[in-house]
């Protein structure tokens, strides 16, 4: 079994072969898995997690190759995978852009998910959106092409091709939610967070889903500062927390300069677990739990929340 710091070093210096052959491996399994066909409970592309094993839950990487190593190391996930203990990491997407290891950030993840397909779940960021709705800047295709040259672009095509099959969502039943940005605030029941995928997020609930913020001392949403999404008041996450039966919605997308910040009377929890330019947040976080365990709000789970 492959050891971290191999799996580190090949992203390194993989060649553009070794890349393609990777990113065919993990779409084969993303395909099978939104077909039913591999262990994870999946609905259209909303994963059931059980209500045992360990979570790690990592937020925004962003291209920092350092602070995934570290997240994964001090973790132990690659260990408690191969000794066929119950632990899952969840992504909550933006693997890449923003910072200068893109590729292998891309390269690292995938290759997870190729060891463990069971154990690896990779949720859909806004830098991970269609084409025509894709967060700006986009500077991954350029550093494939430093790195790739003329091979750069069926290496995006196939990891762009990829991303629009990532899963949408993971909860636990009457526990948490987790994804990238926010609460759809139109939503009418689960439905919409398992098949917001078939639409264009202009034309559903993915928009928000992806893009939108939670904000204080307001009611409902209002534009968003970021030209997409919403931002939304606790009303809206309460109605849509409550409607899914679950305490508490764990999301990224938002810099936070402690790793971490809890907002809506502790009912959502957003990691950012990146570091450096051009954010500069103080410290990166990530969460580990068992998710056997009972919690009312992200205030009992702050003592999981590990910074660095
Ligand atoms: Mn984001």
């Amino acid at each position: 079994m492959r050891e971290l710091e191999v799996i580190i070093r090949e992203s390194i210096h993989a060649s553009s072969e070794d890349f393609l052959k990777v990113i065919d491996k993990a779409d084969r399994i993303v395909s099978d898995e939104l077909r039913g066909l591999r262990g994870l409970n999946v609905t259209g592309r909303l994963v059931q997690l059980p209500l045992k094993g360990e979570a790690i839950i990592i937020g925004d990487i962003h291209g920092d190759l350092a602070s995934l190593e570290f997240i994964l190391k001090n973790s132990g996930f690659l260990r408690k995978a191969q000794s066929k203990k119950d632990a899952y990491v969840i992504f909550l997407g933006d693997y890449g852009d923003r910072g200068l290891r893109s590729p292998e950030v891309y390269y690292v993840v995938l290759s997870l998910k190729t060891l463990f397909p069971e154990r690896v779940l990779l949720l859909q960021g806004n830098h991970e959106g269609p084409t025509d709705l894709l967060a700006y800047p986009h500077d991954l295709p350029n550093h494939l092409q430093m790195r790739f040259g003329s091979d750069w672009r069926e290496i995006y095509d196939k990891l762009s091709n990829l991303f629009r099959k990532f899963h949408t969502a993971a909860i636990v039943n009457g526990r948490c939610l987790m994804l990238h940005g926010g609460v759809p605030s139109e939503a009418k029941g689960i439905e919409d967070l398992a098949y917001a995928y078939q639409k264009h997020p202009y034309e559903s609930h993915l928009e928000e889903i992806l893009w939108s913020d939670p904000e204080e001392g307001i009611r409902g949403t209002f534009p968003s500062p970021r030209g997409v999404g919403k931002l939304f008041g606790e009303d809206v996450t309460s109605k849509f927390l409550n409607m899914l039966g679950v305490k508490l919605l764990i999301r990224g997308h938002e810099p936070a300069n402690n790793g971490y910040k809890i907002n809506h009377k502790g009912r959502i929890l957003t990691l950012f677990s990146r570091k450096g330019f051009p954010y500069h947040n103080l410290h990166g976080a990530y969460l580990m739990f068992d998710l056997n365990r009972r919690f009312d709000s992200a205030w009992d789970l702050e003592e999981f929340v590990r910074r660095f």
